[in-house]
């Protein structure tokens, strides 16, 4: 397994596509991997979010094009939970690596739902990993946001990027989704169009609302690279912490991070030969003679962990 943390390290894209699919997988391989390769070091976690069709993925694109001009290694985790085909690369995906094939600087995967909310999240701290480990700074994180799920996932990030277009309904549905509770900074994308300013105009009162610091609000014409540069800085000037409170994010992730992991490799311990044990209790439980909380007591007697 070293020499394929070996390769990894040494940029070979096809170790690292084969890592990718061991941590995405939790195969116990994935994990030995992480544990090679080691930390990171600061690469600046980007989350993307919004609904569909705001323009995330040209976003991303441009955005990659602009971190490349400044040899900057750029990976992109594309997530959509609420598209069971994810296995394969999304339509917007394809277009993304047309834009940037033959450049070994940007690395692309989509990431497919495990279903579980929960799997589904620590994949993502994994792969992430994986790609900060392998040298990817920033390691960014496209996530169709529409729900409190996709809120879960924009955790794995250190700054939350939250992109509307113009469109009635557009707030409304952000606020809903608690996207502007999450938003380190809100992009309002297709500025082109009618309604960019209105939309602008309604986010600055609904930021006024939270708690947290208004984000910057910025207006990007995604398809023509407009307003990109001060996107950037505003990236820039989060990554380098002047009290964004990105040491903050990091701690809270750190935490949940370890919480998660730990659990999930006790319960697989748990697990392990208990199969028949399950079996039994749960027929027992659907047949009503045990409840769920006598069967699962008697389960866990004897188990120290
Ligand atoms: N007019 C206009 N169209 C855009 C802009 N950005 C993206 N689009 C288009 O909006 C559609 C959805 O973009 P996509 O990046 O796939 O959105 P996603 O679903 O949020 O990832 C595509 O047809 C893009 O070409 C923009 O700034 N202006
Ligand atoms: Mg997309």
């Amino acid at each position: 397994m070293s020499s394929l943390a070996d390769d990894i390290r040494a940029g070979d894209r096809r170790a690292l596509a084969r890592g990718l699919t061991l941590v995405e997988n939790d195969l116990a391989a994935g994990r030995d991997l992480l544990v090679a390769l080691g930390a990171g070091g600061g690469a600046h976690r980007i989350g993307i979010t919004g609904p569909p069709g705001a323009g995330k993925s040209t976003l991303v694109s441009a955005l990659a094009a602009m971190w490349r001009r400044e040899d900057r290694q750029v990976g992109v985790l594309a997530v959509d939970p609420s598209s069971p085909f994810t296995g394969g690369a999304l339509l917007g995906d394809r277009i993304r690596m047309l834009t940037h094939s033959g450049d070994d600087g940007v690395f692309i995967r989509s990431l497919a739902s495990r279903g579980a909310l929960g799997g589904l999240a620590v994949g993502i701290y994994d792969a992430a990993d994986l790609l900060a480990a392998a040298g990817f700074d920033p390691v960014v994180i496209e996530t169709v946001g529409v729900g409190q799920g996709e809120v879960e996932i924009c955790r794995a990030a250190d700054t939350t990027v939250v992109v509307l277009a113009p469109g009635a309904g557009d707030v409304v549905q952000g606020m809903k989704a608690g996207l502007l509770e999450i938003a380190d900074v809100l992009v309002v994308n297709q500025a082109d169009r009618e309604g960019a300013d209105g939309l602008v105009s309604a986010l600055e009162s609904a930021a006024e609302l939270r708690d947290a610091p208004a984000p910057p609000i910025l207006k990007t014409v995604a398809t023509r690279s407009e307003g990109l540069e001060a996107l950037c800085a505003a990236l820039d000037a989060r990554g380098a912490d002047a009290g964004s409170g990105l040491a903050e994010r990091r701690l809270d992730r750190a935490r949940a991070r370890l919480r998660a992991t730990v659990d999930g490799r006790r319960a697989d311990r748990f697990w392990e030969g208990r199969s028949d044990a399950l079996e039994a209790a749960a027929r027992a439980v659907a047949a009503g003679e045990r409840s769920a909380e006598q069967a699962a007591t008697e389960l866990l007697e004897g188990d120290d962990a």
